[in-house]
């Protein structure tokens, strides 16, 4: 028996004649990323008070998806990054819920359940996984899933895929020039700079991630893993101050990226997709 994990939607107004227009930006699935929940959680504070993006667009927001690892990373190692599954045998727990995704599952990832990078027994052998993937596949199905952000930290990259090889995926000039649009918004706040890259070859090699998945599976034109802040001079021990500015400057990038999707409402001047 597992407990669902929340999802939260803003939802589009009942405005007539709109296209139905969704998006996803989620989430905190490696444990020790504690920027990650924390700016998703402050992405649904603003988006609360943003009707005239969600006007035009649903956004859903899985702030948490690996609760039982967050929580071990607060109480036992601050460190740790899978899930918590006793794995039989090895003495080894957890499974990286960035691995377990059913696409290209196994090219650049590890079958050692004592790796941090341990893929699981199967595709989508995870409750966290399966639950996202049914998200995900229900948003698809109900209309038009056009952006999908997955959150990770660190380094302020934004990758596009492919992450299992390093062939142009469908769309990639439409990611980079929307991807590009989200890191100029970003850096004119507080001076921040996202590089935007191909997720293979301008980070690393690694497969049965939500964004390969996204892309090749549920089609989605827009896919993004978002590494937060920072470079590295506190990487996941990241002070809390850093909180507030850093979900500023993704909400500016994000806002952007809304907009570009939703050109009737943009404002006279704004970049188009
Ligand atoms: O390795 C990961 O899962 C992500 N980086 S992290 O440092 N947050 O662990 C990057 C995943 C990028 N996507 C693919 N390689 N498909
Ligand atoms: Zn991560």
């Amino acid at each position: 028996m597992h407990c669902p994990l929340p999802a939260l939607h803003a939802r589009r107004g009942p405005e007539p004649g709109g296209l139905q227009r969704v998006s996803l930006p989620a989430k905190g699935l490696h444990a020790r990323e504690w920027i990650s929940p924390a700016v998703a959680l402050q992405l649904v504070a603003t988006l609360a008070q943003q009707c005239s993006v969600t006007r035009a667009i649903d956004v859903y927001v899985v702030p948490m998806a690996n609760p039982d690892g967050y929580l071990y990373s607060w109480a036992s190692n601050r460190l740790w990054r899978k899930n918590r599954r006793p794995i039989s045998g090895g003495g080894c727990d957890g499974v990286d819920l960035n691995r377990n995704w059913g696409y290209k599952f196994g090219v650049g990832a590890s079958s050692n359940p004592c790796s941090e990078v341990y893929k699981g027994p199967a595709t989508f052998s995870e409750p966290e996984t399966q639950a996202l993937r049914d998200a995900m596949t229900a948003v698809a199905d109900g209309g038009n899933l056009e952006l999908v952000v997955a959150l990770h930290s660190y380094g302020q990259v934004l990758m596009y895929p492919w992450g299992w090889t390093a062939e142009e995926a469908p769309d990639t000039p439409a990611m980079r020039r929307v991807g590009e649009m989200f890191a100029s918004a970003a850096q004119k706040l507080h001076g921040t700079v996202y590089s935007v890259v191909n997720s293979a070859s301008g980070f690393y090699y690694a497969s049965g991630a939500t964004d390969d998945w996204a892309k090749g599976v549920l089609n989605t034109k827009y896919v993004y893993t978002l590494e937060l802040r920072d470079e590295g001079a506190y990487g996941f021990y990241l002070q809390a101050s850093q909180i507030l500015p850093t979900a500023e400057e993704v909400w500016q990038g994000l806002r952007m990226m809304l907009l570009a999707l939703t050109p009737e409402k943009a404002p006279a001047g704004a970049p188009q997709a």
